[in-house]
Formats: C-alpha cells, structure tokens, sequence
C-alpha cells in the first residue's frame, strides 16, 4: 500500500475518503440498489460532466446508479450533445426511492442547490458530498471530500477514477468517460484560461487526451456555435452595459420581455458575464436577469481576489472566488440594478456618482 500516490495529476486526493467511498459504493455492486448523483441546479458541464463520470466509473464496477438532474432531460441532454456521451440523465419525479441506497452530490454540497431535490437527497440512508466549492460553513462529516484548489469536480473525478483503479482493478477512464470529464473541465476553467487554472488541470487534460477526449469537437460544440439569438443578445448588452467606478465594474439587466422578444432562453446568456469581465480595466462584472415577475439571478465575475463571492454573498449568494451567482427579489428591473449596483460599488469602495455613460 505504500505505492499509494498523494497526489495524482498534480492534484490532492483524500485517500481516507475515497478508501471509505470505495468500500461502501462496493456493498452495493450486483444488488438492486442504487446510488442517486445530484449537479446542482441550473446543471453545467462540469456539473454534469462528474455526475456522468462517476455514472460510467459505478456501471463498471457493477453499482446501479442514476443522475437526477433539475431540469427536464431535454435540456440536460441538449447541453451534452457530445456524441454519446450521454449515459442516462433523467427527470427527478419517477424515481423509486426505496432504491436509493446512497445519494452523491457533485459539484455543490446539498441544499439550496438541489432545489426541488433537496428532500430526495436528504431522505438517502447516506449521503455523500464531492465538491470543489467554497463551503458556507466548515465541513464536518467524513462523507465529504472537498477541493478548493480543485479548477473543477471533473477534475477530482479524474483523480478519482484513477485512485479506485487500486480498488477495483477492471475500472478504466475509457473515451467517453474522458470527454465527458474534459467538458467539465473545459468549462471551469475557461478552456484553461482562468485563474483557477493549474498544472494539475493541465495534466488532467493531458491524461483526458491520452484517455480519448476530443478537445477540438468540444470547443466547436461548447464554444464556437454561437446561435444567432446569442450573437444578438450579446448586442444588445455590450451597446448599452452601464460602467462603473472609472470602468471597473460592468452591470446589466436583460428583462423578461427582451428575453421573449430575442426568443432567448436562460443558456443564451451564459458566458456573457465573463465576456464582460475581459474589457481592459473591469474587475467586476455583473449580469442580471429577470426570471419572473420580482425575481432575479445575477452571473458575477472578477479576479481571484474574491470580489465576485463577496458580492454574492451580500445577496446570500455564493460560489467560487472569481465567479459567484446569487438571486434577489424586487419591485422592477430598475429596483434590481439599483439595488446591485449600490452594493458592487460598496464593494469595490468606490463613489457610485461615478457613472459612465
Ligand atoms: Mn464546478
């Protein structure tokens, strides 16, 4: 056992976590239970991507499972459209519970963000957490493996494929699995451009490759297909953007109706807050949205200096350093920006009467 690594691809593993994982999940193989994987909601890539890894790393080591996401399968699927790398996402209200032997949350740690789930989760007679998010409060429970320095949870499960490989000696990162773990990771860190970005994300996805991701067919699926209602919306919010602060925050608002008017779907501004994080001299960025009437979700951006957790957190919001989300209730799209300008230019400690233009 000493041959044990501490560190694989460039990363930490908790080995007392991942031994006792191991030896639980293996209780389960051959039997009719199953384990349950939860993404957070509004489900990413990497969200995704670690609850279909760990999906294909279970199947062969024979443990049922499934991935319960939030949202429709639809548009879980269509968000996947990888080339069949789709393992079996479904919906979360026709499953039978009494299978649900243990329950993993991927990509966030239970709660809040598992919306409508949160009860189906908390009702499994165990329940794990993998995680690379900043925790709200200290982690207590030996169930939990958690990596801040982690870029992304597809970059544990990589980790992790490769440690259980000491457990169960048929398991193998095979293509699919390898895409699927490279989209996530692709995506956190900003196609490796982010500050979250390390040596240990680039040879995750050294090994990704070796293993059979396509690096080339996701950046054409994920990044360059830009539709024509996104390449318009984007339009819309770069002509009109209001600057802050001498030009160090960047804030908009994309109501309902101009949603309805684009023919916009939520997906169609993803990406827009880091966009608007690029301009020369932006430290903040913050995109709003009116989900309904009175309610509103915010995308921020900044540097790894924590600016974009910490507004989140002004609105009981969270996230990572550099990219947070939070959501907030008000009486108008103007009330909304008002509110969340107030609060950025507190943040960045500057007068708001500075506004351009
Ligand atoms: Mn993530």
């Amino acid at each position: 056992m000493s041959q044990e690594p501490e560190k694989i691809l460039g990363g930490e593993i908790c080995r007392e976590t991942l031994d006792l994982l191991a030896g639980r999940v293996a209780t389960l193989a051959g039997t009719d239970r199953e384990v349950f994987l939860y993404p957070h909601v509004r489900a990413d890539a990497d969200a995704l991507g670690s609850c279909l890894a760990m999906q294909e790393i279970l199947r062969q080591i024979g443990v049922r499972s499934r991935v319960i996401a939030e949202e429709s399968t639809d548009e879980v699927i269509s968000f996947v459209n990888t080339d069949g790398a789709v393992m079996g996402v479904c919906g979360y209200d026709e499953f039978p519970l009494e299978r649900q032997a243990m329950a993993i949350a991927l990509d966030n740690s239970g709660g809040s963000r598992l919306g409508k789930r949160m009860g189906m989760y908390d009702s499994a007679p165990e329940r794990w957490i993998i995680d690379h998010h900043i925790p709200d409060q200290p982690d207590e429970s030996p169930h939990i493996w958690r990596d801040t320095a982690a870029a992304a949870c597809c970059e544990m499960l990589t980790r992790l494929g490769i440690y259980w490989q000491n457990h169960f000696p048929q398991l193998q990162i095979n293509a699919d699995c390898a895409n699927i773990l490279m989209m996530g990771l692709l995506t956190d860190t900003g196609r490796f451009l982010y500050a979250n970005t390390t040596s240990g994300s680039f040879q995750t996805a050294a090994y990704l490759v070796e293993h059979g991701a396509r690096v080339a067919d996701l950046n054409l699926c994920m990044y360059d297909a830009l539709t024509e209602t996104q390449m318009r919306l984007r339009g819309l919010v770069f002509q009109r953007v209001t600057s802050l602060c001498g030009g160090r925050i960047m804030i908009d608002i994309v109501t309902c109706n101009e949603m309805r008017e684009y023919k916009a779907s939520e997906d169609d501004l993803s990406g827009v807050a880091s966009e608007l994080r690029r301009v020369s001299g932006v430290e903040l960025a913050v995109m709003l949205r009116e989900v309904e009437l009175g309610k509103y979700r915010a995308s921020v951006r900044s540097d790894d200096g924590g600016a974009a957790r910490r507004l989140a957190l002004r609105f009981g919001g969270g996230g990572h350093a550099a990219a947070a989300g939070f959501s907030l209730w008000a009486e108008s799209p103007e009330d909304c920006l008002e509110q969340v300008k107030a609060a950025a230019t507190e943040e960045m400690s500057c007068a708001p009467e500075h506004e351009s233009p």
